[in-house]
C-alpha cells in the first residue's frame, strides 16, 4: 500500500538540522535524525478553544462506569513533570522535552477498568483515535500532558489536552484528547488504518505495516 503524505506542513522540516551525533547517539532510534524546532505534524485543522467550559473527557467502553472528567476535575488531580524525548515515524526525533500533566497510573485510578480490557482507543477532535494497549500505557513516562516546557500547550501541540507515549512514535502521542475507549484486543486507529504499524516501538522501526 501506498501512503501519501498527509501533512500539509511537510516543508518545515526540510530545515531542521542532522546533526553527526544523531547516528552514534543511544537516545536516537534507527532511522531518526534530531531537530531542535518543534514541527507540528497533524491531519485536518486546528481545534480552536473560546474557553473549557464545555470541554470534557470522556472514560467508556470496558469500564465498570463510564466516566466523563471536566476540565477542572482534571486540573484537581495529581500532576508530574517529566522531561523525554520524542521521536516522529517522519525522522526527527527531539530531544528533552518537558512536560507537565496528570500520569497515566493516576488518571487510572478514578475508575475502574474490566479485567477483559486490553486496548485503549484514543478518541481526539475531530475523529482522530489511535490505538495503543494498556500494558504500553501503564507506564511511569505516560501521562495526559496539558503543559509544555512549563506554558499551557499551543493550540497545535495539543492544546488543551495530550496524551503523552514517548516510548512510541509521536503520531501515538494524540493531540486534543476527548475520551479514552477500553476494549477487549486491538483495532486500528487512524494512521494505522492508514497503513502505520500498530505498535509504533521507533527502537524497532514499526513505522509501516502490521
Ligand atoms: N488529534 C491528532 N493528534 C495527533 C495527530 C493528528 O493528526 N491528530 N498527529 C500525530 C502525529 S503523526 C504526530 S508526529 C504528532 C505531532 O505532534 P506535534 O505537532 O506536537 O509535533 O501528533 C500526533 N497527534
Ligand atoms: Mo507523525
Amino acid at each position: 500500500m501506498r501512503i501519501e503524505n498527509p501533512f500539509a506542513r511537510v516543508e518545515r522540516l526540510k530545515r531542521v538540522k542532522n546533526t553527526p551525533e544523531a547516528s552514534t547517539d543511544t537516545r536516537v532510534p534507527p532511522g531518526q535524525f534530531l531537530t531542535e524546532r518543534f514541527p507540528v505534524l497533524h491531519y485536518g485543522a486546528t481545534p480552536r478553544y473560546a474557553d473549557l467550559k464545555n470541554w470534557t473527557l470522556r472514560v467508556f467502553g470496558l469500564v465498570e462506569q463510564e466516566r466523563t472528567f471536566t476540565w477542572e476535575e482534571l486540573m484537581q488531580l495529581p500532576r508530574n513533570t517529566e522531561t523525554v524525548d520524542i521521536h516522529c515515524v517522519t525522522r526527527w526525533s527531539k530531544l528533552d522535552t518537558t512536560w507537565t500533566g496528570v500520569p497515566w497510573r493516576q488518571f487510572i485510578t478514578h475508575f475502574r477498568i474490566k479485567p477483559e480490557a486490553t486496548h485503549v482507543m484514543v478518541h481526539c477532535e475531530q475523529g482522530f483515535t489511535t490505538n495503543i494497549a494498556l500494558d504500553v500505557l501503564d507506564d511511569d513516562d505516560t501521562m495526559l500532558a496539558f503543559e509544555y516546557e512549563g506554558k499551557p500547550l499551543e493550540p497545535d501541540h495539543g492544546y488543551p489536552l495530550r496524551l503523552l507515549v514517548p516510548k512510541k512514535y509521536f503520531w501515538k502521542s494524540a493531540k486534543w484528547v476527548r475520551g479514552f475507549e477500553f476494549m477487549a484486543g486491538d483495532r486500528p486507529g487512524f494512521w494505522e488504518r492508514a497503513g502505520y504499524h500498530m505498535e509504533g516501538d521507533p527502537w524497532r522501526e514499526e513505522r509501516f505495516g502490521w
